[in-house]
């Protein structure tokens, strides 16, 4: 298993839009398990292919306390979300040592392929809900910070910039 690198805002890649998977096979679960491994190490809740800058519509996600859970998602939609919205305070691995608070529906209905490429439908709320929702968001090029304020976006972006310099500057 490898690790991989996960881009960091404002990485351009982050803005692409991943394309559906055709078919389940050895390559896709070499991908999956390569971002389980990389979502496991982080640590972090949900990881999403693009942030991998690889653009094609894969999930994991494992809201567990022991990291054996593990939840995978091909090809996710939407097919339903609640008229209720919900505010939850969200990080991503993309945007480090940033934390905000975004409103989405409380609920949602995600159907998609799992590792054997099979049809499953279901229902999350919670936090379960949160994460699919911000990694289907990084699947259509969007990062959280998008939903922020204009002034808190830029000040994200510069922080990010600086911290990238500074991390160059030690090498
Ligand atoms: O690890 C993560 N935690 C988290 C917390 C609240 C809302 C969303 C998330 S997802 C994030 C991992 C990540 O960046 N996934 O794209
Ligand atoms: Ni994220």
């Amino acid at each position: 298993m490898a690790l991989l690198t996960v881009l960091c805002y404002p990485d351009p890649r982050l803005y692409k839009v991943a394309k559906p998977v055709a078919v389940v096979d050895a390559r896709i679960k070499k991908i999956v398990a390569d971002m389980a491994h990389t979502m496991y190490d982080a640590p972090g809740v949900g990881l999403a292919a693009t942030q991998v800058d690889i653009h094609e519509r894969i999930l994991v996600i494992d809201i567990s306390e022991n990291q054996d859970e593990l939840m995978v998602f091909i090809n996710p939609e939407l097919v339903w979300v609640s008229p209720e919205k919900k505010a939850w305070r969200e990080g991503c691995l993309s945007v480090p040592d940033h934390y905000d608070e975004v409103e989405r529906p409380d609920t949602v209905r995600v159907k998609a392929l799992d590792i054997n490429g099979e049809k499953f439908e279901i229902e999350a709320d919670g936090l379960l809900s949160v994460c699919l929702q911000h990694e289907m968001d990084h699947l259509q090029g969007k990062v959280f910070v998008e939903y922020l304020s204009l002034l808190k976006r830029n000040r994200i972006s510069l922080k990010m910039k600086k911290r990238i310099k500074e991390l160059v500057g030690q090498r």
